[in-house]
């Protein structure tokens, strides 16, 4: 397939780029980390969304090296980023599957210097449908070097409550969809409710996904949840705009 031949000279031509979004912290008022987030760009096509190539890159296996340099590219940013600012990456189950995730994250963070804690990596819950011992003896071993672990896109997929009782996560990402819907929507709202409350119970953060609008702050915010993200606080961007902190910007 012409994508997958076209995504195996990317790495080599230097067509990836990872860029940021922030997250703001609602309790201290203040920005807390950003998500790194894959952009390809192809010298013919242009830009090409994720969307259209991470799951050419899961098929292919393509996505072990490709995450690999995501995870070292992101490491080294924020390395150079005030220590209080966190980088979450994502991680595609293919990179549990079929490589060391562990001994790559040692690695890249002995190599970049970045201390375990100021690393947050980005699951989805279709790793654990096959909820094997492997998954949770990685999982596990990523805890134990330090690194945060989120769930993302709580809340899609074959959501199962047992995971956060089996899991060791330190953060749940509340998908964007029930944010979108959640000023006009009830059952939404008591959804993303009890999401937080649940959060404080287990003593995990909530991270609020696309938050766009101040009606969906104020009510993230009275619901008790402790983090955001979305265009209301900031697209994604190129590295150099968050290696500034706002505060002293300018
Ligand atoms: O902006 P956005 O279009 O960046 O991302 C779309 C999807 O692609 C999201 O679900 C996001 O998690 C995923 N994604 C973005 N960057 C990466 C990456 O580096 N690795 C993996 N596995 N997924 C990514
Ligand atoms: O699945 P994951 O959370 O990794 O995906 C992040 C994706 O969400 C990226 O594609 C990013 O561009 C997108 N995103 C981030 N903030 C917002 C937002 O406020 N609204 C919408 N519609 N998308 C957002
Ligand atoms: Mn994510
Ligand atoms: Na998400």
């Amino acid at each position: 397939r012409t994508v997958e031949h076209e995504l195996r000279l990317a790495l080599g031509r230097e067509e990836f780029e990872v860029v940021y979004q922030p997250q703001y912290d609602l309790t201290s008022e203040s920005q807390s980390g950003s998500e790194a987030l894959i952009r390809w760009h192809h010298p013919v096509h242009g830009k090409i969304a994720p969307g259209h190539f991470i799951s050419v890159a899961e098929e292919t296996g393509l996505i072990v090296p490709i995450g690999e340099w995501v995870l070292r590219r992101a490491c080294m940013d924020a390395a150079t980023w005030p220590e209080t600012l966190s980088v979450a990456v994502n991680l595609s189950p293919a990179q549990f599957r079929d490589s060391d995730i562990a001994e790559t994250v040692a690695e890249v963070l002995k190599e970049t210097g970045l201390p375990a804690n100021r690393l947050e990596l980005e699951i989805t819950e279709s790793l654990l449908i096959n909820d094997t011992e492997e998954v949770l003896t990685k999982l596990n071993r990523l805890r134990d070097l330090g690194v945060a672990i989120a769930m993302d896109d709580f809340g899609t997929g074959y959501s199962s409550l047992s995971y956060l009782a089996r899991f060791p996560f330190s953060k749940i990402k509340i998908d964007r969809q029930f944010i979108r819907n959640m000023t006009r929507d009830p059952a939404m709202r008591a959804i993303v409710k009890t999401i937080i409350a649940l959060g404080k119970s287990l003593d995990v953060t909530i991270t609020a996904e696309g938050v766009e609008t101040p009606e969906q702050a104020e009510m993230l915010r009275k619901f008790g949840c402790r983090q955001v993200q979305g265009f209301l606080y900031g697209y994604p961007e190129a590295a150099q705009t968050n290696a500034q902190p706002k505060e002293t910007a300018d």
